[in-house]
């Protein structure tokens, strides 16, 4: 394409995805995310940058479009590195100007990229793309094709895929099949055909082990897949669908984000029954939770945190078994409980690293380990394997010499290796592990959650002139501005037990997040209001100063 003819393509595209110029759009954590009807302009000028992606790193980049947890009415997009990866930093500062551009520099902004980043604009390109169920992700993907083929790249539009998917066959197709075979079917069968294995190793034979799931699946797209995942475990578990997007909206009252946030059951699920094992997921199913109501109708929460430490304790068990030296790490953010980071560290005995919120910040982290567990509190997490341990695991697998026992242990690894999905927090994937892990252990829902107590917590939103003026360090744990506010955190926390809070503004919403916890649920609520008040005063904040409901 030479130089007119790119910019005429250009020219014209734009005129039919135009930016009317009103709208700041930002490349944010969690990509682009805002209310739907403004996006269409935003995935066109993607599908060009994604074209410029591919070639620059010669090789397919995915593109999934979705807001995961946000609104019906909201939409997203994301953009997938050749690995599955989540995009690098230095492209989405060129997302959020291409997203920005005035129309009639595009073609020339499009331009000065290839040139800067001396891209051969020859080279082959090709995107994979997905949507999630929100009706307006059809028209979403339409634009972004536009995009694609104006600058004359391949694409293969998978339709509806959960966001771990895409990941999933971006990287099967990458690794040429070494991963798996970039096809649902292809996808279904690693995991089913791995879950059997994993079982077949760990049959520990006791007897508090459930296999009745009911799976609350936000009405979104993780409800269709796990529907079409239950055809290939061949009754290994019971699955029953709620909230299957048939009759109620996306993430309305339900989905793991409402569970998490509101520390309660969603709508639209029997959860009466006492004992039973609940899970929601969200509305891009790359996040789950699990739940449920104990014999005296008191709800537990089994976040991403107790997830996170399951999974970590288990392969460290097989870890120690096999005998092999890896480095494990549990690799947290500053949500995590306190009381989970104190249980693994002190009684799995696994060094836990904390890092920025988003799942990009812990993925990064949790490579510096061979075994790194990342979990966010929230419940989007998986674990990593580097190429030497993945080596080490595969070859004592197939040790002959070795002890059984140290064998039997390398095997299951591996197997429970080809269970993780690697390239992102992935529900399905993740419980599956979980339920080999409950199986293997013979554990119901109570065995499990005895692990730790959660120490009584609170999360509080406050609305501030520009959430910019608060900056944090040492891993969000710290506010270094505005002056003065972290001493009076560190005040407000010495008036009570157990107690620790933090502050940092929100990268998804135009908004402050307060995080408190201490030994009581009362003291929590007290602290994270009081940490709210001092937000509001010392950032400029919007409206009446937080102040705690007289019933909290
Ligand atoms: P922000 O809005 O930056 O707190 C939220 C979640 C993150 C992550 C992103 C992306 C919390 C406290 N924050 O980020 O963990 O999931 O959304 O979706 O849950
Ligand atoms: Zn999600």
């Amino acid at each position: 394409m030479n130089h007119s003819s790119l910019c005429g393509s250009v020219a014209i595209g734009a005129s039919k995805h135009p930016n009317n110029g009103k709208n700041v759009f930002s490349y944010g954590t969690a990509g682009f995310r805002c209310r739907a009807d403004i996006l269409d302009p935003v995935l066109y000028r993607l599908g060009l940058l994604v074209v410029l992606r591919s070639k620059a790193v010669k090789a397919t980049v995915g593109v999934m479009i979705t807001a995961s947890h946000n609104p019906e009415e909201d939409n997203g997009v994301k953009v997938v590195e050749p690995m599955g990866e989540m995009l690098v930093a230095e492209w989405e500062k060129y997302a959020t100007s291409i997203a920005n551009v005035p129309d009639e520099d595009l073609g020339r902004y499009i331009e000065s990229l290839i040139s800067d980043l001396e891209i051969d604009i020859t080279l082959p390109a090709n995107v994979f793309l997905a949507r999630d169920t929100r009706p307006s992700s059809v028209a979403l993907a339409q634009a972004l094709m536009d995009g694609i083929q104006t600058l004359k790249g391949d694409y293969i539009d998978y339709g509806l895929l959960s966001t771990p998917q895409l990941h999933y066959m971006v990287r099967c197709h990458n690794t040429k099949g070494d991963y798996g075979k970039a096809t649902e079917q292809g996808y279904y069968s690693k995991l089913s055909s791995a879950f059997t294995q994993v079982r077949q190793q760990c049959n520990s034979g006791q007897s508090c082990y459930a296999r009745e799931i009911s799976v609350d699946g936000a009405n979104g797209v993780g409800a269709l897949k796990m529907q079409q995942l239950c055809q290939h475990l061949n009754n290994q578990l019971k699955i029953s669908i709620h909230n299957d997007g048939t009759h109620g909206k996306l993430n309305d009252r339900c989905g793991a984000d409402f569970v998490k946030v509101e520390q309660q059951p969603p709508y639209g699920m029997p959860t009466k029954e006492a004992g039973g094992k609940c899970i929601s997921l969200d509305g891009d199913a790359d996040r789950i939770v699990y739940y449920f109501i104990d014999n005296d109708g008191v709800f537990h929460l089994l976040d991403g945190d107790k997830i996170a430490t399951l999974i970590a304790g288990y392969i460290q068990e097989l870890v120690t078994a096999s005998g092999l030296q890896l480095n494990m790490g549990l690799v947290q953010t500053a949500y995590a409980n306190g009381s989970s980071t104190a249980y693994a560290s002190n009684v799995l005995k696994v060094p836990v690293a904390c890092a920025c919120t988003g799942v990009k910040h812990l993925h990064r982290k949790a490579l510096e380990f061979d075994v790194g567990v990342y979990f966010e509190a929230n419940g989007h997490g998986t674990a990593l394997f580097s190429t030497e341990a993945a080596d080490k695991i595969s070859k004592a697998s197939q040790d002959e010499s070795l002890p059984e026992d140290k064998r039997h242990a390398a095997v299951t690894l591996k197997d429970l290796r080809d269970l993780i999905n690697e390239t992102v927090g992935d529900a399905i994937s993740d419980m599956l592990v979980v339920e080999c892990i409950l199986y293997a252990k013979g554990w119901g829902m109570s065995d499990w959650n005895a692990a730790y107590k959660d120490l009584p917590n609170r999360q509080l939103k406050v609305k501030v002139k520009d959430r910019r003026a608060i900056q944090t360090t040492d891993s969000e744990r710290c506010a270094t501005s505005p002056s003065g506010l972290q001493d009076a955190i560190n005040n407000l926390v010495g008036n009570y037990q157990k107690a620790r809070s933090f502050v940092r503004p929100s990268g998804t919403e135009d908004i402050v997040r307060v995080y408190a916890e201490a030994d009581t649920q009362n003291a929590a609520d007290s602290l994270a209001y009081e940490v709210a008040a001092k937000v509001h005063q010392l950032a400029d904040g919007i409206g009446d100063p937080p102040v705690k409901p007289s019933s909290t």
